[in-house]
């Protein structure tokens, strides 16, 4: 089978990730690049022997000659480049968050169904491999009926020099970083209905809050804690660990630093080391988060080829995308919200 040919927009920080596990993938390969900067046009050209480039993505549609595009901009210009590309009939990829406001969201799904292409959220937390081993656990029934659980995500580490951006905007953590905490929550507990939400700002240097605790009703009667913050300096620095506990009425999960998954049930515990391998360019410690951008990049070609929705298809993403929405409305008005509210 030939491979399926994909265009890049957004040669920035995390692209090269992108770049690097496309040039691995099964199936798939990238024949040109985008991105309105020479500078960084060039370095990700060079480096991955791209010789199509563009400073335009106007133009880079124009010219054609791929079957889908990857887009790894920053949030301001995802809507745009989506509908661009549903206009040209071009099956996309979108990195999170898929766009500013849920308005936008809806009408990237929208633009893409009326054009029958396919539309996938880069929403790759759900695909690291602790976070999966914590889903096979559960599905084993090794801990019975889960009716509690916490998603994790606390540290120190500096993520402002590689993303300054991050120090800029209004809204930080929960639209950053939470929304990947709150998009596991959602794989290994359900859909919710509700959100409880508390933010914090402690570093007086950026402009968004950087601490948000979250309480979600999920339609199953489960009750989960997701909790971020880039305010807390640990004696080893977790970075870039999603760490878990989930009750069951059988047992007991904990994914605990250092990529440890113990499970706990009938008196007896099974300790597994669930640390994700460093693929041969991953950048420690972010070979965790590396390693998922490689696996969603091969679920996206098997979908794309099966003519199947993906996992974290466009349309799925809005319920990820809803808990953002509802956790920053429910911090501001010091209530709970209903996600019917923001849907
Ligand atoms: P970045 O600013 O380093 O890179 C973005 C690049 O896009 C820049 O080079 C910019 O010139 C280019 N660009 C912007 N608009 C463009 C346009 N209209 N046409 C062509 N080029 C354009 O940003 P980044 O840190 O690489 O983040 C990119 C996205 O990736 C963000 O949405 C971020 O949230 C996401 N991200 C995801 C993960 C993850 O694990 N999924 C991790 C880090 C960042
Ligand atoms: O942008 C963020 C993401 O998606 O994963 C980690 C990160 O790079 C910094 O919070």
């Amino acid at each position: 089978m030939t491979d399926l040919k994909g265009a890049l927009i957004g040669c920035g920080f995390f692209a090269v990730n992108q770049m690097h596990g496309w040039r691995d993938a099964e199936g798939a390969r990238i024949v040109a690049i985008c991105d309105r900067d020479p500078e960084r046009l060039k370095a990700v050209g060079d480096a991955f022997g791209i010789q199509r480039r563009y400073t335009s993505a106007e133009d880079l549609f124009a010219d054609g000659g791929f079957d889908f595009v990857d887009i790894a901009t920053t949030v301001g210009s995802h809507r745009g480049l989506v509908e661009m590309a549903a206009r040209h009939g071009v099956a996309t990829i979108c990195q999170k968050p898929i766009a500013p406001t849920m308005e936008d969201a809806k009408a990237m799904v929208s633009a893409c169904a009326k054009s029958g292409v396919a539309f996938m959220v880069h929403e790759n937390f759900r695909w690291q491999s602790p976070i999966r081993a914590v889903k096979a656990a559960i599905d084993s029934g090794a801990i019975g009926e889960v009716f509690w659980g916490r998603v994790s995500f606390r540290s120190g580490y500096d993520v402002f020099s590689g993303q300054p951006y991050l120090a800029t905007g209004k809204r930080f953590i929960i639209e950053d970083l939470g929304i990947h905490a709150l998009d596991v929550a959602r794989y290994i507990f359900g859909d919710a209905t509700a959100v409880t939400a508390r933010t914090r700002r402690v570093n007086p240097a950026i402009a968004g809050e950087d601490v948000a605790t979250m309480l979600l009703d999920h339609d199953g009667g489960i009750t989960s804690l997701v909790d971020c913050s880039y305010a807390t300096k640990l004696p080893i620095e977790p970075f870039p660990e999603t760490l878990m506990e989930v009750d069951g009425s059988k047992g007991t999960l904990r994914l605990t630093q250092g990529y440890h998954l113990a499970v706990h049930s009938k008196g007896a515990t099974k300790l597994t080391n669930v640390e994700p391998p460093a693929l041969s360019w991953a950048s420690p410690p972010w070979h965790n988060i590396q390693e998922s951008v490689a696996l969603i990049q091969q679920h996206w070609i098997e979908a794309l080829r099966a003519g199947r929705e993906p996992d974290t298809s466009g349309r799925d993403n809005l319920e990820t995308f809803a808990l953002v929405e509802a956790s920053y409305l429910s911090a501001a008005e010091g209530r709970t919200v209903s996600l019917a509210e923001v849907l």
